[in-house]
């Protein structure tokens, strides 16, 4: 399989974290491809008229897109317990959460690109709600949790962090940095803590934190 693949995409990231925990990263070839909102990549277009990374290309040389396509067909690839659920209630709860997650990256996309314009084109209002739109995505998972362990969304995103993929697959530091520097939204103080004093759960390959933190 060959990936279109950039190592500033968090959408890839996200595929890159799902094939190493089930098992695949090594079956992927990346191809690095240049994207930007700005300026479509040709040849991407010709596979994927979206013209947006991630684009897997199978080894029957299909090409899969988006995020969410890409990481339930490896799921179907490996012999271990599904990440994608099939059971309908189950299914329809695990996608809201991708769902959460991806569009919470785009909002991110949005912000980062409304930041990189010079200042007297940028949009007050668009930044002020995206900010909004990011915090409350942050804020869902610990108001949807309802039992007493929780907040659960701070030990799942601790355990996360400690994941043996998250770990395999390194977040760009170009891209790290410029978020960091433009600090428009602080990491809670939680987060340091967690770090610091390690991950609550212990992580093993293929363990789910979801799983794992109930
Ligand atoms: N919904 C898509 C989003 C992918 C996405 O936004 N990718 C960005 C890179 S992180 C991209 O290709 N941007 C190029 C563009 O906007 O034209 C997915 O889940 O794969």
């Amino acid at each position: 399989m060959k990936l279109h693949w950039s190592p500033r995409s968090p959408f890839v990231r996200k595929v890159m974290i799902f094939a190493h925990e089930v098992g695949l990263a090594g079956r992927i070839e990346p191809i690095r491809t240049v994207v930007a909102m700005s300026q479509a990549n040709r040849d991407l277009l010709k596979v994927n008229p979206i013209g947006k990374i991630p684009t897997l290309i199978t080894d029957e040389g299909e090409a899969l897109f988006d995020s969410t396509v890409i990481c339930e067909y490896l799921d179907s690839l490996h012999g271990g317990p599904r990440y994608f659920p099939q059971a309908p209630r189950e299914r329809w709860h695990a996608l809201r959460w991708h769902a959460l997650g991806d569009n919470m990256l785009d909002n991110l996309i949005l912000w980062r690109n409304e930041t990189l314009r010079p200042k007297v084109q940028q949009s007050p209002e668009i930044l002020v709600a995206l900010e909004a739109k990011i915090r409350s995505s942050l804020a869902f998972p610990s108001a949807a949790a309802t039992s007493a362990s929780r907040p659960r969304s701070v030990i799942w995103i601790s355990a996360f962090a400690d994941w043996p993929g998250a770990m395999d697959t390194p977040g760009s530091p170009r891209g790290t940095k410029r978020f960091r520097n433009g600090r428009p939204f602080e990491a809670p103080s939680w987060s340091t803590t967690a770090s610091k004093r390690g991950a609550p759960i212990p992580c093993r390959r293929n363990r789910h934190p979801s799983r794992a933190a109930s």
